[in-house]
């Protein structure tokens, strides 16, 4: 008998699963993936977005199997396996896609070196700020911290849409900025159902941005069935989720 993360829906449906669907044949590169993962959902993202070929493997992260642990030591998707070596953190993989496969387009970072710092600076205002807000507020269990995590969720939401240009966080082009976050703003129904949480409260911009963002195809093509989230959601809902991720938020450690 495993903790209870292990019995999670052992693959993607919905829209997601016609998508891994396509990705069965062996490929140069192999996508360690989970299908619920919004890690993952970053760099399946930046994979679809720019049409390069891979393979899809599904991994229950929970299960710590020896052989996904030789890929990640850290035992975390995704993960990416290419020419012999094993890669491994979404946002490293998808920068290494874009190094990798210059010639794919769209490009998710822009070409000129201060623009791609200043994309960089906002990837990690992501990273750190609005990723750990949005699980603390899920993760919350006394009403009164619920209420100080939405006040400060929405402060950084606010803050974040003050810069988007529009129609994306650069633009008009799409980028890594908006990939780092949107599969928290796909996710962000949990938090309206369970946390009082609505996207107009962060402002008029950060709704208009969000609401675009969760209808861009890849974000659609990588996204699978609500009710199977649910079940894995629930467990964050109680604090009960044993996850690395979620172990580090009760614990008021950074985020791994
Ligand atoms: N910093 C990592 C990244 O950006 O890739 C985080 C990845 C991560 O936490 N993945 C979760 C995982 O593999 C699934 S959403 N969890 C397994 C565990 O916590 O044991």
């Amino acid at each position: 008998m495993g903790i209870p993360d292990e019995h999670i829906h052992p693959v993607a449906t919905g829209v997601a699963a016609e998508t891994v669907a396509k990705h069965w044949d062996p490929q140069e590169i192999v996508f360690y993936s989970g299908w619920f993962c919004p890690f993952v959902q970053r760099t399946w993202i930046a994979l679809e977005e720019r049409g390069i070929p891979y393979q899809y493997v599904e991994v229950n992260p929970y299960k710590k199997e020896p052989h996904f642990l030789e890929i990640n030591p850290k035992g975390l998707v995704p993960a990416i396996e290419y020419k012999g070596r094993a890669l491994y953190e979404s946002i490293i993989l998808c920068e290494f896609l874009e190094d990798a496969f210059p010639e794919r387009k769209p490009n998710l970072l822009p070409a000129d070196p201060s623009d791609r710092a200043y994309a960089r600076m906002w990837i990690d205002y992501v990273t750190k700020n609005l990723v750990p807000a949005s699980m603390r507020l899920v993760q919350a269990q006394d009403p009164e911290q619920q209420k100080e995590h939405l006040k400060e969720l929405l402060e950084f939401q606010r803050a974040f849409a003050a810069q988007v240009k529009g129609p994306y966080f650069l633009g008009e082009e799409f980028s890594l900025v908006d990939i780092t976050l949107v599969p928290w703003i796909v996710r962000d129904f949990v938090s309206a159902e369970h946390r009082g949480y609505r996207r107009e409260d962060a402002g008029e911009a950060w709704k208009k941005y969000a609401d675009n963002l969760v209808t861009r195809p890849s974000v659609i093509n990588t996204s699978s069935e609500l009710v199977h989230y649910y079940e894995i959601v629930h467990r964050y809902l109680k604090n009960e989720s044993q996850s690395e991720m979620a172990k580090a938020v009760r614990a008021g450690r950074d985020i791994p």
